[in-house]
């Protein structure tokens, strides 16, 4: 009897000291930089457009990965990379996790690659510690994450169809590149997942502002995604000679353009809050140096975790617009080209977020995300958690974006600490 007693002691020793596993740095980073080769600029970082051939490079490198771990991986019908891992109830719904590899044009190597990969990290650990999951688990690499959230939307079976024809950085329309990505738009209802089909989901993602990195925090526990509204805007005046055309008999596009741009700014940070506004493209016609530009057009984005809010910044830039057309004598139309809801994170799994962090020796914090992800789409579908690992100096969508592979792999050890706890979770 006594010899009983000692083996299970030992026994239980044993199992309850298991170290929890943890994310293989030299692995993240390897990979990482292996796959900041399909699209990489001179000057650093990577333009790895969606749909370009440096995005199918990419995907088809990420796609090996994930079958070498022993997914399952197949394309949806709106290109989303998806590979599956057997639970061991079939019956189960799906617990996802994963995000995008597209860039931004002349972007950095971690945005979206380290969800990307320390997606397939998770599987590699958990093929190397025999460990298996109750509910059927999902890694996806959602296609288009950049122009605007499209794979997820198309997941989330809310992708405006409008949307469709959009010209990408690539130089193609959404059409054309889901179809040189694998997918099929004739389809594209194929790829939406009804509710109930998923039991959780989890985006990994680098924090891209500078709040972790200056707190010297490891881990940080998102409580909420911004929702971003983007415009593109038309300014029509009169085309005339920039060298005969006096200053008082103009119609001058670039000049409203300039005074919208101050409008957009103005409105952004003179009432209290987060929100945010930007002018990032403006393209002047016929854009020659002496002749008074006649149309501009231009875009303007509003980002804030309130939609009312977002709506009452552009209510007061557009006030600001009217005047500014009186003004220049010119006439400025908005079109709305894309709209992502605001998505607070699930209580409960930002709360196994903190505890896996904590039980790992992790610092962490909560935090909201400023920038855009899948994660806010996955949120109308199941209960949603973002994991946010540091951006060196805050740095990010510019070539010396960076993270190190020590915080990389603590957001896998983290990730995976999740899952596990979410597989024994009733929802
Ligand atoms: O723009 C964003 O916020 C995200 O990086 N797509
Ligand atoms: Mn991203
Ligand atoms: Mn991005």
């Amino acid at each position: 009897m006594r010899i009983l007693v000692v083996v299970f002691a030992l026994y239980s020793l044993v199992t309850v000291a298991q170290p929890q596993p943890r994310g293989n740095p030299k692995r993240m980073e390897q990979r990482i930089l292996k796959l900041g080769t399909f699209g990489a600029n001179p000057q650093g970082g990577v333009s790895r457009v969606a749909y370009s051939d440096a995005d199918l490079a990419g995907r088809a490198y990420v796609m090996n990965l994930m079958k070498a771990a022993g997914l399952d991986v197949s394309v949806d019908a709106a290109g989303n990379i998806i590979g599956k891992r057997k639970g061991t109830d079939p019956s189960l719904p799906v617990i996802a996790f994963g995000s995008h590899i597209d860039s931004v044009p002349g972007g950095g190597n971690y945005d979206g690659d380290v969800g990307s990969l320390g997606a397939i990290e998770c599987i590699e650990l958990m093929n190397e510690h025999k460990i298996t999951t109750r509910h059927p688990l999902e890694v996806i690499i959602f296609q288009n994450e950049e122009g605007g959230l499209i794979g997820s939307e198309a997941l989330c079976g809310i992708l405006p169809s409008a949307s469709l024809d959009l010209v990408t950085h690539s130089g193609k329309t959404i059409r054309q590149g889901i179809a040189d990505i694998g997918g099929n738009v004739a389809q594209l209802s194929t790829a939406a997942k009804p509710k109930g089909y998923y039991h959780a989901f989890l985006e990994l993602h680098i924090e891209q502002g500078g709040i972790l990195d200056q707190k010297e925090i490891n881990i940080g526990v998102v409580e909420g995604i911004v929702g971003i509204n983007q415009w593109r805007v038309t300014i029509t005046g009169k085309a005339n000679h920039a060298g005969t055309t006096p200053m008082d008999q103009r119609q001058d596009a670039m000049v409203a353009a300039a005074k919208l741009t101050v409008a957009v700014n103005k409105a952004a940070t003179s009432v209290a809050g987060r929100q945010v506004a930007t002018v990032g493209q403006m393209h002047p016609e016929p854009g020659a140096p002496n002749v008074i530009p006649g149309k501009v057009t231009m875009s303007i984005e509003i980002r804030d975790l309130s939609h009312e809010k977002i709506l009452s910044v552009f209510d007061a830039i557009r006030e600001q617009g009217a005047a500014i057309e009186k003004e220049t004598g010119t006439t400025i139309t908005y079109e709305l080209t894309n709209e992502n809801l605001p998505a607070p994170t699930d209580k409960r799994i930002q709360e196994m977020v903190s505890a896996a962090a904590k039980s790992l020796g992790f610092s962490s914090l909560v935090m909201p995300s400023g920038a855009g992800h899948d994660a806010q789409d996955m949120a109308t579908l199941a209960p949603t958690g973002m994991i946010f690992v540091p951006s060196k100096n805050g740095v990010s969508h510019a070539p010396d974006e960076y993270t190190s592979p020590e915080d990389m792999a603590n957001g896998v050890s983290v990730l995976l600490q999740t899952v596990l706890n979410i597989d024994k979770t009733k929802f």
